[in-house]
């Protein structure tokens, strides 16, 4: 299969899928161009049948705003007719789901090509920003128009045809995965936490854009009520606009010093390896890609009953889940888990058997099935082709 994986290239979890679902694609024969506006992280420039395609963003004095959305349909349209692309596999609705129906439209009635369109929605594609009115239409109409939608959780497969309008049967639910040997529990934890200063003390993690969806302040909130119990330190690893009004926050309530900013880091697992627990208290998180990447490696997850996150995380098992701002609650309940020692050993081994669970294979097998299943009857994804390590599709 020749496939376009269109994504935003940053710091977060779509990009991420995105990412690591074209590379395990490339890996298994299949031709993968993967198409922004900057290489994205976690790309690996140097995996065979993988290449990357930087869209140039036109500028010109009357272009107040730059018109990226159309230099990305014209990148897609050179990219069926130079490279005979079958499938555009567009990662988060806007625009890239607009951008891959008009270079559908151009290239059905100017060339009479007909190229094959998939979506993942990924979540405030489809809970916030697709909902605005100056984008509502317009994602309805071209997310309908796909031939295949997928979605990471039942919870947003039913945002989905609440507020789009699109048939349940229309919309498959394909979970993010991850990769069980590079997220797994450290060998040595002590010396994880040595190498983030954090030597005998628990270390309570978060990982996110810090923005409003993921109420950082809570991270804080909860983190303060543990440290009244608990020897911790709090890791933040990313950044985003809600940032440094958490640190502040953490200045207001004394516990500043027990805070490391991390910035965005491109081995997430080293601390994750180091952690005891992970805050997650997001209030409308399609998947939660991080909290599962904390369980690979043994962290328990403390986040609230929403959105998708109880279909990650096992509630009493695998992690623990508050209601929606109970802040306190997740502290005391972080505190209480930490306490108890034969508890908390028991849910660390839960939470690396729940992320097994999301191995890497079987779900990226889903996804070929599916994009493979569009190109039509004897193009269907199956064992490799004798000795050329190929798919038949
Ligand atoms: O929706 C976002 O905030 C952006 C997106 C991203 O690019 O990080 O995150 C979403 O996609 C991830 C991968 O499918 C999911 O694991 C995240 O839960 C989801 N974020 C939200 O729904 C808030």
């Amino acid at each position: 299969m020749r496939l376009a994986v269109v994504c935003y290239p940053t710091y977060g979890g779509s990009g991420v899928v995105a990412t690591e679902l074209a590379t395990a694609l490339a890996r298994r024969g299949h031709e993968v161009h993967v198409v922004s506006y900057e290489q994205p992280f976690r790309f690996d420039p140097s995996q065979p049948n993988l290449w990357f395609h930087q869209v140039e963003v036109s500028d010109y004095p009357l272009f107040r705003y730059r018109p990226y959305t159309l230099n990305l349909t014209n990148k897609l349209i050179a990219l069926v007719e130079d490279h005979g692309v079958e499938v555009i596999h567009s990662h988060y609705a806007i625009p890239h789901a607009q951008a891959a129906w008009m270079a559908r439209e151009v290239l059905q009635q100017q060339r009479g090509i007909d190229v094959k369109l998939a979506c993942t929605l990924h979540g405030t594609d489809i809970t916030l920003v697709g909902r605005e009115h100056s984008f509502f239409e317009l994602t309805r109409f071209t997310i309908q128009r796909q031939d295949v939608l997928t979605v990471p959780s039942r919870w947003l497969r039913e945002e989905t045809e609440t507020f789009f309008h699109v048939g349940r049967d229309d919309v498959e639910v394909i979970p993010n995965f991850v990769d069980v040997e590079r997220f797994r529990p450290a060998v040595d934890q002590e010396a994880a936490k040595r190498d983030l200063g954090a030597q005998g003390r628990a270390v309570i993690t978060h990982a996110s854009n810090f923005r409003p969806v993921k109420r950082v302040l809570d991270v804080v909130q909860a983190f303060a009520v543990l440290r009244e119990r608990i020897d911790a330190v709090l890791a933040l690893v990313g950044d985003g606009p809600d940032l440094p009004q958490a640190l502040r926050l953490a200045q207001t309530l004394g516990v500043r010093d027990d805070v490391r900013a991390l910035g965005r880091l491109e081995r997430l697992e080293r601390v994750l390896m180091a952690s005891d627990v992970f805050l997650l208290p997001s209030v409308a998180e399609s998947f939660g890609l991080a909290a599962l990447e904390a369980q690979a490696c043994g962290c328990p997850v403390i986040g609230y009953h929403a959105g998708g996150l109880p279909e990650v995380v096992r509630d009493g098992e695998s992690g623990l889940l508050c209601p929606v701002g109970e802040d306190l609650c997740l502290g005391t309940l972080a505190a209480d888990l930490l306490s108890d020692r034969p508890r908390y050993q028991a849910m660390r081994l839960a939470a690396r058997r729940r992320a097994e669970e999301f191995a890497i294979g079987p779900i990226v097998d889903r996804y070929e099935r599916v994009l493979c299943r569009l190109l039509g009857a004897g193009r269907t994804a199956g064992a490799a082709v004798a000795g050329s390590g190929r798919v038949p599709c």
